[in-house]
């Protein structure tokens, strides 16, 4: 049977392609969709990928994720380092959660080196631009693998 994974989206990645290429490449938030998704279609998997510029919103989706899907790739974007929300949200799941950046915060300002949904995460992909969504994709995958062995 197919899995179902959800890719959740946070603030200002609808605006992918249209300012800051350098850090984020020139590809847009439907490119990025195209692109997960055929990524989860070549591991036999289905894809429910959103994006939200609203934390509420993205706490909904993470609960709706708990009864619909096999694993969350996320990009929580600025709320990665601010939302307790997001954080205790995802800390209720039983299912791999992986995180996933376009660029990577580690390398960037101070206030981007803490993350609050990594401590909820089965692991963490970061600067690798589309191709860590399509990693992402693949490790919940081999995940769920793991856990029928
Ligand atoms: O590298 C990532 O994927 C980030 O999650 C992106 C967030 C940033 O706050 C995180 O620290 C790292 C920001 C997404 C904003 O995307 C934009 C795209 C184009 C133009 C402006 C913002």
């Amino acid at each position: 049977m197919s899995l179902t994974i959800y890719c959740l989206n946070g603030p200002n990645l609808n605006l992918l392609g249209e300012r800051e290429p350098a850090i984020y490449g020139k590809g847009t938030l439907a490119d990025l969709e195209t692109y997960s998704q055929n990524a989860a279609a070549a591991v036999g998997a289905t894809l429910v990928f959103r994006q939200s510029n609203h934390e509420g919103e993205l706490v909904d989706w993470i609960q709706e994720a708990r009864r619909q899907a096999a694993g969350v790739v996320i990009n929580a974007g600025a709320y990665t380092h601010t939302s307790v929300a997001i954080h205790d949200a995802l800390k209720v799941l039983t299912i791999p959660v992986v995180e996933v950046h376009l660029s990577n915060p580690g390398i960037r300002e101070e206030f981007r080196h803490k993350s609050l949904v990594s401590p909820a995460a089965s692991g963490v992909i970061a600067g690798l631009g589309p191709l860590g969504y399509r990693l992402a994709i693949e490790a919940v995958v081999a995940l769920n693998q793991q856990k029928r062995v």
